[in-house]
């Protein structure tokens, strides 16, 4: 998936987030990628609710607009208490950033002109005649500053960003789910999981496979729960970001309890990334045959050739053993609102086909530490936060999947032991993978004193 990347300094952005308060910051236009037009702007920032403004100008100046309402070119004057300009200056040579926060003047509260222009503050117009330019027109509208100051009289603009404000909000009385955090929960959840057994006497052990953007944290995923069951931190599978997927195999994972120790009843199966682009990362067809049990570990998996029946990792007949028995959607928590419509139609397809096999679907949402700041600090905060749940019920509404199914994880990315509390929530994910296996089995006819069961011979091709 193709990621537009904020232009912000770290510096910067931590300035911004200091003029706003709890909140984090959603890129959502970026005129350089987008375009430097009204129409762009508002195809992207209209009904966004509460939004920040990021021009940039050769003379090292960050300014813009903060407002807590809408665009929604109503072509009404909007008020806003909230709104205010603001300017970062890099300080050249003395080092330090320079902030100037401008608020609204005392009698007014009209803060932007809501029109299908670029955004219009009155004394300071964005895409101003659709260019990479502001007008500025001192003494207009509510707002009164120094131009000198706000961009060091430079109206070229380099680029352009608007960012969507999501307050943090606090943490919920309440959890919306209930985890208990004793190191008794951890043993039980491992022992659970560790005396499982199919409800179908041919097959061993349950077979989830990992789905998901590229850099979702899917290997990272496996390699966390193989080390909480091995006891230390491993990482067999290889993780990391690039541009494209890091995986490209199809790899099948035993997991051991302990070195030599016995096998965990869950084979996690990890797959190459998917891109929002037709021709790019895992192909759809690709994953039906891999939820079919076609593809054997290790088949080298190619966006432009996809897998034929003739390939040599290819299994003709298939057993219940060999086919996926939970679907496991993985998405980066921090990118949920950046998902574009075309990964979620590809998801969408996937989820249509995979429902016509009957098989269960749990979404994971990776990386919530890095996504909310209340999970970073306490990790017990994760069914606490409310920007977690709304992100949670976000990404369950656009997946079509109920909130019941969703599961907060966070892996082991850089620590060097494991902790309780992530292994809590690593077990929980993988003790709902092995139920919902369950409920697949459950949904299958089977000869149970058949040793190969031909699974999907019988059923209509996808
Ligand atoms: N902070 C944090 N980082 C994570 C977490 N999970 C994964 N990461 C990081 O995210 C990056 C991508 O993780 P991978 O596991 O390689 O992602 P993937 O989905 O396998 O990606 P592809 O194989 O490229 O499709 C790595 O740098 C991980 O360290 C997490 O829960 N928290
Ligand atoms: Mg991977």
């Amino acid at each position: 998936m193709s990621v537009v990347t904020s232009s912000l300094s770290e510096g910067q952005h931590r300035l911004l987030l200091s003029l706003l308060g709890h909140v984090r910051l959603h890129l959502l236009h970026k005129a350089s990628v987008h375009g430097f037009s009204a129409l762009a702007f508002h195809n992207h920032c209209d009904r966004q609710g509460a939004t920040i403004i990021a021009a940039y100008n050769a003379a090292g100046f960050v300014f813009g607009a903060h407002t807590s309402q809408d665009y929604a070119q109503s072509g009404a004057d909007v008020c806003d208490e909230k709104a205010f300009l603001y300017s970062i200056h890099t300080g050249g040579g003395r080092g330090g950033d320079k902030t100037l926060r401008v608020a609204l003047g005392i009698h007014t509260a009209c803060a932007f002109k809501d029109k299908a222009t670029g955004p219009d503050y009155g004394a300071l117009v964005f895409l101003h005649e659709d260019a990479a330019k502001v007008q500025t027109n001192p003494g207009e509208g509510g707002f009164t500053f120094e131009p000198a100051q706000m961009h060091g009289d430079d109206a070229a603009l380099t680029e352009f960003e608007v960012y969507r404000v999501e307050g943090l909000g606090d943490l919920l009385a309440k959890p919306w789910r209930n985890i208990r955090w004793s190191a008794e929960r951890r043993q039980q959840l491992m022992k659970t999981i560790l005396s499982y057994k199919p409800e179908v006497q041919t097959v061993q052990r349950a077979r989830a496979v990992l789905v998901g953007p590229v850099g979702a944290g899917k290997s990272t995923f496996f390699n966390s729960i193989n080390s909480m069951f091995r006891g230390n931190i491993t990482s067999q599978a290889i993780a990391g970001t690039a541009g494209k997927s890091v995986t490209t195999q199809f790899r099948t994972y035993t997991i051991k309890a302990g070195k030599g120790g016995a096998v965990v009843p869950l084979i996690l199966c990890d797959t190459m990334g998917l891109e929002e682009n037709a021709e790019a990362g895992l192909d759809v067809e690709d994953l039906i045959h891999i939820f079919k049990g076609h593809v054997k570990d290790r088949y080298q998996l190619n966006p432009s050739t996809p897998i034929h029946q003739d390939a040599p990792g290819f299994q003709e007949r298939t057993t219940l053993s060999d086919a996926i028995h939970c679907v496991v959607y993985v998405v980066d928590t921090c990118k949920v609102s950046l998902l574009s419509q075309k990964m979620l139609d590809k998801f969408a397809s996937i989820r249509k086909k995979t429902n016509h096999l009957g098989v269960p679907q749990i979404l994971l949402m990776t990386k919530v530490d890095e996504a909310c700041p209340l999970a970073a600090e306490d990790l017990q905060n994760v069914y606490r936060s409310v920007y977690l749940q709304r992100k949670a019920r976000e990404l369950s509404e656009s997946f079509g999947i109920p909130m019941s199914c969703v599961l907060l994880v966070k892996s082991y990315s850089e620590e060097l032991e494991l902790h309780k509390d992530v292994d809590i929530l690593l077990l929980t994910a993988a003790e709902k993978m092995l139920n919902y296996a369950d409920s697949f089995f459950e949904n299958q006819v089977v000869a149970e004193d058949r040793e190969e069961v031909d699974l999907y011979s019988s059923k209509v091709t996808t």
